[in-house]
């Protein structure tokens, strides 16, 4: 489904099965080394979330990639394992756009958990001005997800995003604001066992 131009949200677009084996997937890669962390940005706020970046490091108090988690342990960034870039390109084909991804952000919301409304533009110039698209997948409990204008102050949408779903912010939509308002708990499928929600989030560098 259409949201605006470029943002495609593709509603139950992985299996329960796809999804309990995502599940099993982004625990063992947050509780491995270079695992989930809880990262501060500037002026030394946590995030309501915990994060793990594979392929590049995201610095929440530069809002810059990096090999290394330089603003936390100093450890290398994992790599981004090929069979994740193919369903990141499988889920942009899906909805008519093309992604070489090199970085996914695994964001990790506990029942309280949040994001405030933001642009994904730390990404190279080239790569956002061609309207290369950000990926997203869903997992667990839903979520409300807000989503504007390219001003902070647009009005916004909220969908709700469920567990299995895609979705898909290119082209027109690239740097439109997002954010998540909200965990709607106990809302996750219980084949999945897991409270509270992940976010697989692929990007271009
Ligand atoms: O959790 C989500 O659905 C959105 C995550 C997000 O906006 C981000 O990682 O930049």
């Amino acid at each position: 489904m259409e949201i605006y131009p470029g943002t495609i949200h593709l509603n139950s677009y992985l299996t329960l099965d796809e999804q309990v084996a995502l599940v099993r997937r982004c625990n063992s890669i947050g509780s491995g080394p270079a695992g989930f962390y809880t990262p501060a940005v500037r002026g030394g706020a946590y995030m309501r979330i915990q994060m793990v970046c594979l392929g590049r490091h995201w610095n929440a108090k530069t809002y810059k990639y990096e090999a290394t988690r330089s603003d936390y342990d100093g450890l290398p960034v994992q790599e981004l394992p090929a069979d994740l870039k193919d369903l990141a390109r499988r889920v942009a084909a899906e909805a008519g756009m093309n992604i070489e991804p090199d970085i996914c952000l695994l964001n990790c919301y506990p029942e309280a958990g949040r994001l405030g409304l933001h642009q994904d533009k730390d990404e190279r110039p080239e790569t956002i001005e061609a309207g290369i698209p950000v990926v997203s997948i869903s997992l667990g409990d839903s979520a409300k997800f807000l989503i504007g204008g390219t001003r902070r102050k647009d009005p916004v949408k909220t969908i709700v995003l469920e567990s299995g779903d895609g979705i898909v912010m290119g082209g027109p939509s690239r740097l439109r604001y997002h954010g998540v308002s909200g965990i709607l708990s106990d809302t996750a499928p219980r084949e999945l066992n897991i409270q509270g929600r992940f976010n697989l989030n692929f990007r271009q560098y």
